[in-house]
């Protein structure tokens, strides 16, 4: 491990990429390798993309690519893809569209599966951009398919969340604006080329008038991502709601929150460890559960006593 940590900080991006998947595997030195890491971080700025399946959310970040990179940023994306088998097909794609980018050093791509075939469960986003961060990737981009509460919680962690939405989306409309309410801070009207763009667009401004109080209303940009059309003015968007995160203190209050939630994430993590591999080998707490599992005990009131012994035992210990 503290050799791979050492390519990180030499960005040997094989090292990178291993401990990516370490990560993502809930290797066991995951919280190590976390801690160790912590210091290089803090510096990324992170970018959220979301929208509904097709709606050229990977064109569009290429571009972004291509645009941060014009201005000399490092950039990382990270594709997180709970539909990755069902369209196998589309990341073949972004793979030919993508070659260049390969091909550059400045630019580090990933691609993450969600846990649970459906969904289900977010990667270790967090975790991994934290990697990435520390690498010096000081743009990352992370994409991710549809708009509903899995994907609100994946993008969570971006500075800033982009929502693209198309013309001609009908009933998935309805569920992309009750997602926008909650997360969005840029709203992409992307294929502007197709006709219903601009109804697209009135749409989403009527929805903002019932948007909650809030210091910041989400821009509404058109692009036609296939056409490089509008990105600079997305860009311009972004860098707006850059400025004003940094300006409101809202960007320092979102980063305690991210520390907090780390620190939990830490415990329950090396709580549960604990509880797994060693609270429950100790005799005592092997014999509840062999009456719960033979003798018909209350499993939930097992549980209650098992964790009367453990507050017990790790009072005692702490003496
Ligand atoms: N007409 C038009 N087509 C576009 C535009 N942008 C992207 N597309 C096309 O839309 C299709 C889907 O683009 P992707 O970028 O793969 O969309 P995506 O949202 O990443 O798709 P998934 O990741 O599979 O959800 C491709 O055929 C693109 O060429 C645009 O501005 N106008
Ligand atoms: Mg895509």
């Amino acid at each position: 491990m503290e050799k791979l940590i050492e390519g990180l900080i030499q960005k040997d991006r094989i090292a990178l990429s291993k401990l990516i998947t370490m990560v993502e595997n809930d290797s066991p030195k995951s919280l190590d390798i976390m801690k160790a890491i912590y210091p290089l971080t803090g510096k990324a700025y992170v970018l959220g993309v979301t929208g509904p399946p097709g709606a050229g959310k990977s064109t569009l970040v290429d571009k972004l690519i291509r645009n941060f990179r014009s201005k000399d940023y490092s950039v990382g994306v990270l594709c997180v893809d709970p539909s990755s088998i069902f369209s196998g097909g589309a990341f073949l794609g972004d793979r030919v569209r993508m070659e260049w980018a390969y091909q550059d050093d400045g630019v580090y791509l990933r691609s993450l599966a969600t846990r649970g075939a459906l969904g289900g469960l977010a990667p270790r986003l967090s975790e991994i951009i934290k990697l990435m961060d520390a690498f010096g990737q000081e743009v990352i981009i992370v994409e991710t398919v549809g708009v509903g509460q899995i994907e609100a919680d994946i993008i969570r962690y971006a500075d800033t969340k982009i929502v693209v939405s198309v013309p001609g989306l009908g009933d998935q409309m309805q569920a992309l604006k009750a997602g926008i309410l909650e997360i969005a801070d840029v709203l992409v009207v992307n294929k502007a080329d197709l006709p219903g763009a601009r109804e697209v667009v009135d749409d989403l401004q009527m929805m903002l008038y019932l948007r909650k109080d809030s210091d910041w209303t989400p821009e509404i940009v058109l692009t036609e991502a296939l056409n490089d059309r509008g990105i600079s003015d997305l860009d311009a968007a972004i860098q707006r709601h850059r400025t004003f995160l940094g300006q409101s203190g809202l960007k320092e209050q979102q980063t305690h929150l991210q520390r907090k939630h780390a620190c939990y994430g830490a415990i329950e993590e090396r709580l549960k460890n604990y509880l797994r591999e060693s609270f429950l080998e100790v005799e005592e707490v092997k014999n509840i559960l062999v009456r719960v599992q033979e003798d018909g005990l209350n499993p939930y009131q097992a549980a209650d006593e098992i964790l009367q012994l453990f507050f017990t035992k790790t009072h005692e210990e702490g003496d």
